[in-house]
């Protein structure tokens, strides 16, 4: 009983690609989801053929890692591996690369080991809660300081490295390198190979962030070499010192330099964009926000400074967040392809290779799964509800083998942060925001600016 997988309409030879929108991508996907509610799609884009699914029990046969891995050809990540090469995120399932690195980092970002890397979070937490007291009544600009805090934190803790991001008005000149690079390799994978090659004055500037990156990396890793910063127990200590229990070998210096620079992008655009959008969602739902303030005043009263326990012992702000990562998943899709070909459904048709894309964004809020989708609500996320929820309707960290290495990094973070923030300072959205997201390969709100003020009256 086999059904075509349905499509929008499309051009002749051209398929879908002309209609891709250059900025938000995802979104559109995602737009493009409501026209089927059978909960899959497919288009051709760029001369390839892609699979769309967001339907919980599809999903679930996606995740299925029997049957289906996740495939970098064909995806925008074959083009992000021009300067992340072989690191964890973009590196192929078969590549040595991939199991020496995870073995050797995985103890390293186990809940346990959080607690390592504690005193530096919080050295970070304070600097963003410190540059916000001495903004008092005026606006801020909250991703770019979330920015700072994330981009400062993986930096430290994990190399022994410092931004000093909170020292500087501008942002660090490597996050716009990064920018143009992730912008580039997005926009490579949207269109025709031969496209690319007309665009020489991009490829230039392309090679220069890549380099203006790689460079950065060289000297964090030099300066450890020297003998500066950092411990032999953190992630470049690891990477440079452990030898992996399996092959016995040491990382290669080059896939060192790929995990830092992987690290540096991944460890850190995607916590920001969840605290980004966390406090948008806190500004839009004052009953949520005071349960947070009443949690943090309990916790942490007058000027506690919160130690790793305490964080452990926070409720609502987990719930919080795990809510936003429910409709503002920092990262709105992620790809896995069959092993073989295959059916799903018991009716559409995969053959081996097709892309897949799970689109978090339909996923998380598909009425299958979520009653009033829309909503932001963090009861969902008590222990008596989420042991009711469907088991494949949320996937804001990936799924199986391949899913997020940091999450326990970015939610201790996280909440850490955002207990640190409530407990100083309330904010007042003045100009009105409006969201407004952008997309490289996470998105995060543009251009989001409160107002923030102290707290002194509670303390
Ligand atoms: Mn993270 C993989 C989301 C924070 C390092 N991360 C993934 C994937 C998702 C994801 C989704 C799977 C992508 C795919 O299947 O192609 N990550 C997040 C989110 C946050 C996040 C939503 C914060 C919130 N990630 C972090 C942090 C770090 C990190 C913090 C590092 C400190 N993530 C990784 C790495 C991978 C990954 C490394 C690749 C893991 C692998 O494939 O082995």
């Amino acid at each position: 009983d086999l059904r075509p997988i349905r499509s929008p309409r499309g051009i002749p030879l051209l398929g879908h690609t002309p209609q891709i929108p250059s900025t938000n991508p995802v979104e559109y996907f995602g737009e493009l989801s409501k026209q089927f509610p059978e909960g899959i799609y497919g288009m051709d884009i760029a001369g390839i053929e892609q699979v769309f699914v967001y339907d919980p029990d599809l999903v679930a046969e996606v995740c299925d890692e029997t049957r289906f891995f996740k495939q970098i050809e064909k995806t925008p990540l074959h083009h992000v591996r021009d300067f992340a090469g072989a690191g964890l995120f973009t590196a192929h399932q078969h590549e040595e690369e991939w199991g020496m690195a995870h073995r050797v980092l995985m103890p390293a970002f186990s809940q346990r080991a959080m607690k390592a890397y504690y005193g530096q979070m919080l050295e970070i937490a304070q600097n963003l809660v410190g540059k916000w007291e001495r903004r008092e009544g005026q606006p801020v600009n909250i991703t770019d300081d979330y920015t700072r805090l994330t981009l400062d934190t993986i930096a430290l803790s994990g190399f022994g490295y410092r931004f000093q991001s909170f020292d500087k008005e501008e942002l660090h000149p490597f996050l716009n390198a990064l920018l143009g690079a992730l912008v580039e390799s997005l926009r490579r994978s949207q269109e025709l190979p031969m496209m690319t090659k007309f665009r020489k004055a991009d490829d230039k500037r392309y090679r220069e962030n890549i380099q203006q990156m790689q460079e950065l990396v060289e000297s964090v890793i030099k300066e450890r070499r020297q003998g500066k910063g950092g411990g032999e127990e953190d992630l470049l200590g690891l990477m440079l010192e452990a030898t992996d229990p399996e092959t016995g070998k040491l990382l290669a210096d080059d896939n060192v330099r790929d995990q830092v620079l992987t690290f540096l992008i991944a460890g850190h655009e995607t916590t920001s964009g969840l605290l980004s959008f966390a406090t948008y969602s806190l500004m839009r739902n004052p009953h949520v926000l005071a349960q947070a303030y009443a949690e943090v005043d309990r916790l942490l009263p007058g000027d506690t400074v919160p130690d790793y326990d305490t964080i452990m012992k926070l409720d609502v702000i987990p719930r919080i967040l795990d809510e936003t990562l429910r409709l503002w998943a920092p990262i709105p899709a992620f790809g896995k392809a069959p092993l073989e070909d295959t059916v799903i459904g018991g009716r559409y048709q995969l053959k081996k290779g097709t892309r897949v894309n799970i689109l978090e964004g339909p996923l998380h809020t598909h009425p299958k799964a979520w009653e009033r989708p829309e909503e932001f609500d963090i009861d969902r996320w008590l222990p008596e509800n989420r042991a009711q929820q469907h088991p494949h309707a949320y996937k804001p960290f990936g799924n199986g083998l391949r899913a997020c290495i940091g999450r326990q990094f970015a939610l201790t973070e996280a909440r850490l942060a955002l207990a640190l923030v409530l407990q100083k300072l309330k904010f007042s959205d003045t100009g009105d925001y409006k969201m407004d997201v952008k997309e490289a390969l996470t998105r995060k709100p543009s251009d989001f600016k409160l107002v923030v003020r102290r707290r002194q009256e509670h303390q």
